[in-house]
């Protein structure tokens, strides 16, 4: 077991990235090793569940006790564009439930905490292209505006009280199991989805509107890799930038009609597209690739080759 990690719980498992990072996490760690949670049952079912509401603090602690957890992986969120229908409850799970995980990791003095952030901590005053680890924050969305305060939290429990709290600003994640929901990068997962069952798609977004994005099997290498990283060679914290590829509409529905050429989409930008706009188009994360070795594989022909791959056998199964 790598980094000294014996006993994770992953809340918001049941979501898009914890659909596979639990049971990556479980092939690396054991099944035993991994408790997940949620505020519903994940589509997995081979190790411990809990259900959570991670704003409830004492049912967090009383499952950290139970498990014997010593480190937490942090999850669960609203993302952008739901966290601008309702902002109240973006500020409640997203602060309060982090502050409720590191007060847990102080108390019980836990090994470590992942907790991602993401680009929405950046906003329109922020240089766009390869934007710079240290840079203006100044976000216009409630989800930005959690997250900048995640990792300042985060930051301060590590200066403070020396909890080793990581975190990596997450580009959009692009994935094939579970769907996203609630975020500004989505149309970059349903657009796949559309193209194989009605080969058309109305996207949400300019087509000229350049974002950052990463493949899940990239995404899961690297929160594995910031896990198990030397904490001596960090010299940052709970912000990494993390940058993998990007790409508009228009380039991923090219890439996409190489292998369906009949694909038609059309533009009607919504509420989103203000989002979107108030977003870097490029991260430069040397601070990541040195620091602890960061280094995504898929561009953007081998993630939509691979995506098309997957989605299309399981579309002729009749499982999409
Ligand atoms: C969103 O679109 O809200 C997320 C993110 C970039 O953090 N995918």
């Amino acid at each position: 077991m790598g980094g000294g990690i014996g006993k994770i719980l992953v809340t918001g498992a049941s979501g898009q990235i914890g659909s596979e990072l639990t049971p990556r996490l479980r092939e690396v760690y054991g099944k035993d090793a991994v408790v997940a949670s949620d505020l519903r049952s994940p589509s997995f079912d081979d190790g411990p569940f809990e259900l959570l509401d991670v704003t409830d603090a004492k049912k967090l602690e009383a499952i950290v006790v139970e498990y014997g957890v010593d480190t937490i992986v942090h999850l669960a969120a609203l993302l952008s564009a739901s966290g601008e229908q309702r902002p109240n409850v973006a500020w409640n799970v997203n602060v309060n439930g982090l502050y409720n995980v590191l007060e847990v990791a102080r108390t019980r003095k836990l090994k470590r905490v992942f907790n991602p952030s993401s680009i929405a901590v950046f906003g329109p005053e922020t240089p766009r292209d390869k934007t710079p680890q240290e840079t203006v924050m100044r976000p216009k969305t409630m989800y930005g505006i959690t997250k900048v305060t995640g990792e300042l939290l985060g930051n301060y429990y590590h200066h403070k009280y020396g909890v080793d709290v990581r975190g990596a600003r997450f580009p959009g994640i692009i994935s094939n199991v579970a769907p996203p929901g609630g975020g500004t990068t989505d149309y970059a997962v349903e657009i796949f989805y559309e193209a194989i069952k009605s080969g058309r798609y109305t996207c949400f977004l300019r087509p000229d509107s350049t974002l950052p994005m990463m493949y899940m099997p990239d995404c899961l290498k690297g929160v594995i890799q910031i896990l198990e990283a030397d904490l001596s060679t960090l010299r940052h914290h709970a912000d990494f930038n993390m940058g993998a590829l990007s790409f508009s509409p228009k380039e991923l529905v090219a890439e996409i009609r190489k292998h369906l050429p009949k694909f038609e989409v059309e533009y009607r930008p919504d509420y989103r597209q203000a989002i979107a706009d108030s977003w870097p188009k490029s991260i430069d994360d040397s601070a990541a690739r040195e620091e602890w070795g960061w280094n995504p594989e898929y561009d953007l022909a081998a993630m939509v080759d691979d995506m098309l791959k997957v989605l299309g056998e399981r579309h002729r199964r009749g499982k999409l």
